[in-house]
């Protein structure tokens, strides 16, 4: 299975057809006048936002999408077919960015969502058009127009309330196995998760939320250490980050370096991100003996000077999970409450996603000027369009 998350591709928007120039000619009707029909209108490009898809790899095999050419206007006052538009589905959760002006042209977070991305030429107009009392046979009419074109960038996020974020091994993927029907892969050695997953936690009968667990991070993620940083995007549209920490890793490193690794890798991917709330999930107590967890998960505390939610776990047991899930429910229903009913919090949560959204077209910018760079190098190897490539062997 092949995960795209991100995809440049062109737009291009139908022209507009040409006026026509015609006059009437019949037996028996002399100087019949003109009779040259409009043009159509040409097509326009739409996204939709599609729930069925849930990768952008259908971009990396069609690059150009065009809509119809308006037809010309005919004699006999006919005017020429619209061209029809074009529909493109992209995945719920899409950014869409002008790769010429690094303008975000829109979000397509809902089902259904329509963006226009390339305008299509207006119609001509054709000769009858242009007559009068002072000229009864007008030579004069105008062509379409061309229709927008335009070079995009889409990024995919997946779209979900509380984000996993820890270390190979820590046991994320084994989290969201156990609290919801999402089963990622788990194994014993570290960078089992190579692709994003989402999860439902249903509490209840109407009740849930969407999990994400993303690849582990390690130190030096920023400089391109493991799987790099790119997955940590798929974090930015979330509300809520559980830290996933070992609390018994097999290697016997100490959790506590882990945990400050993870979060300065998250400051160095994006400064928002690392301010948004963060509950310290402390994961595979079973592993120690019933009599030292208190002691160990208190000096962990202690020695990360934590001041954050904490909840101590078993993922493999089940131990805790629960409470765990419950409270991320209230927190995120209390969040959105104060968000509709409270103007202050409304700004704030707007203002977040505003920086993340600048952070976001300043990494797209940075690429985008080092591919430009690379190509004007002639040099046609690009790390940016490499894919994860995943094979699942039962
Ligand atoms: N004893 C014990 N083992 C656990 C627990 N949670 C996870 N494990 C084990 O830890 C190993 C790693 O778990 P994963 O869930 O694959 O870890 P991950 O964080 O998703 O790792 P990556 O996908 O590599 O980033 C597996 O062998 C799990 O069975 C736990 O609570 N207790
Ligand atoms: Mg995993």
């Amino acid at each position: 299975m092949q995960f795209v998350d991100e995809a440049s591709i062109i737009v291009a928007a139908g022209k507009g057809g040409n006026g026509c120039l015609s006059f009437r000619r019949e037996k028996y009707v002399p100087k019949g006048g003109p009779d040259g029909g409009d043009g159509g209108h040409g097509g326009s490009v739409y996204l939709v936002g599609d729930d069925s898809l849930n990768t952008l790899i259908d971009f990396k095999y069609q690059r150009f999408y065009a809509a119809e050419n308006g037809r010309p206007g005919q004699g006999r006052q006919m005017s020429g077919r619209a061209g029809s538009d074009l529909a493109v589905k992209v995945p719920v959760g899409t950014t869409v960015i002008d790769e010429d002006t690094l303008e975000v042209i829109a979000d397509v977070t809902e089902i259904g969502q329509q963006v226009l991305v390339a305008q299509g030429g207006r119609r001509g107009l054709g000769n009858i058009h242009f007559k009068s009392s002072t000229n009864r046979a007008p030579r004069r009419t105008t062509p379409g127009t061309e229709g927008e074109r335009r070079n995009l960038r889409l990024e995919m996020k997946v779209m979900a309330d509380v984000g996993l974020l820890g270390l190979p091994n820590a046991g994320k993927s084994t989290l969201i196995r156990a609290v919801s029907a999402a089963k990622p892969k788990v194994a014993d050695y570290p960078f089992t998760t190579l692709v994003p997953s989402l999860g439902v936690v249903k509490l209840g009968m109407h009740e849930h939320f969407v999990m994400a667990d993303v690849p582990g991070l390690i130190e030096g993620a920023s400089d391109g250490a493991g799987l790099g940083l790119r997955f940590l995007k798929h974090l930015t549209r979330t509300r809520l980050l559980f830290h996933v920490v070992d609390v018994a890793p097999f290697d016997e490193s100490d959790p506590v370096a882990a945990a400050e690794a993870i979060a300065h890798e998250l400051g160095a991917f994006s400064p928002t991100l690392a301010e948004l709330p963060r509950w310290l999930v402390l994961n595979k107590l079973d592993l120690l003996p019933e009599d030292e967890r208190d002691a160990k998960a208190e000096a962990i505390v202690a020695r990360l000077g934590w001041q954050g939610p904490v909840f101590r776990i078993s993922a493999l047991s089940n131990e805790g999970t629960d409470a765990l899930v419950q409270a991320a429910h209230r927190w995120l229903t209390e969040q959105r409450r104060l968000e509709n009913e409270d103007e202050e919090a409304a700004a704030q949560a707007r203002d977040m996603r505003a920086r993340m959204e600048a952070e976001a077209v300043a990494r797209a910018e940075a690429r985008l000027g080092r591919k430009r760079k690379r190509s004007a190098d002639d040099d046609d190897f690009d790390d940016d369009d490499y894919d994860v490539e995943v094979e699942y062997v039962e």
